[in-house]
C-alpha cells in the first residue's frame, strides 16, 4: 500500500479504480471518481451528460456523450457559437420543431412590431415570415396568406422594399438598422422569431 498525505492512493491492492484516484472513506478505501464520472456500485462509470437537457441549450445544438466528458456540436443546417444561424427555410422548420403550431412571426401592426422588437439584440438579423419567394415584390406572410395594405418597416421608409431583386426574397428584422425591415437572400444566416398563436386546449 502507498499512503499519500491527501489521503488518496494510486496503488492499493483492494482498490480497482482505473485511473481514478482510491481514497480512504472512513474505513474503506473508495474509488474517487474524476470530473465527469460517478461512482456505481464501486465503480467509476461515465455519466451520459447527454441524459441533461441543459448540457447543450439551444434547439440547434446536439449532445454527443464521451467519456469522462461529452460534446455539443450544430445540428444539420445550424450555424454559429450557439448553433442559432439559420437559414430562411430552416428558420421555418425549426419554429415547427418548437411546437406544430408555431411559425416564423407574422408582424401585421406596429404593436406587434414594438413588442418583438424589445427582445432583440442590435448586432443581429432576425427572420420572419414575410418573403416573397413565389412572385417578386408580392409579399406574403408565413402561411402564405397576402393583404392589401402590408403593415411595414422597410429601411427605405417605402411601401414596398427598394430592392426588386430575384435573388432577395425574404424578410428581416435588421439590428443594424435600427430594427428596420430588409430584403435580404433566404440563404443568408440569421436568427429566427417564433410565433405561437394562443392554443386553446379542451
Ligand atoms: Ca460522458
Amino acid at each position: 500500500m502507498v499512503s499519500l498525505s491527501d489521503g488518496s492512493l494510486t496503488e492499493y491492492e483492494g482498490c480497482n479504480c482505473g485511473i481514478h484516484p482510491c481514497k480512504l472513506n472512513g474505513s474503506k478505501f473508495e474509488c474517487s471518481c474524476l470530473p465527469g464520472y460517478e461512482n456505481i456500485n464501486g465503480t467509476c462509470t461515465d455519466i451520459d451528460e447527454c441524459k441533461y437537457p441543459g448540457s447543450c441549450p439551444g434547439s440547434g445544438m446536439q449532445c454527443i456523450n464521451t467519456v469522462g466528458s461529452y460534446t455539443c456540436t450544430c445540428r444539420a443546417g445550424y450555424y454559429g457559437d450557439n448553433c442559432a444561424l439559420v437559414t430562411q427555410s430552416n428558420a421555418s422548420q425549426l419554429c415547427g420543431s418548437v411546437h406544430p403550431s408555431a411559425h416564423l412571426v407574422d408582424i401585421k401592426n406596429k404593436a406587434t412590431y414594438k413588442t418583438v422588437a424589445r427582445y432583440l439584440h442590435p448586432a443581429n438579423s432576425y427572420w420572419m415570415g414575410l418573403n416573397d419567394k413565389q412572385q417578386e415584390g408580392t409579399f406574403v406572410y408565413s402561411d402564405g396568406s397576402k393583404v392589401a395594405t402590408l403593415y411595414n418597416e422597410w429601411d427605405s421608409g417605402l411601401s414596398t422594399p427598394a430592392s426588386n431583386d430575384r435573388t432577395k426574397n425574404c424578410a428581416v428584422i435588421d439590428g443594424n438598422a435600427a430594427f428596420q425591415w430588409r430584403v435580404v437572400p433566404c440563404d443568408n444566416l440569421n436568427l429566427a422569431i417564433c410565433e405561437l398563436d394562443k392554443v386553446w386546449s379542451k
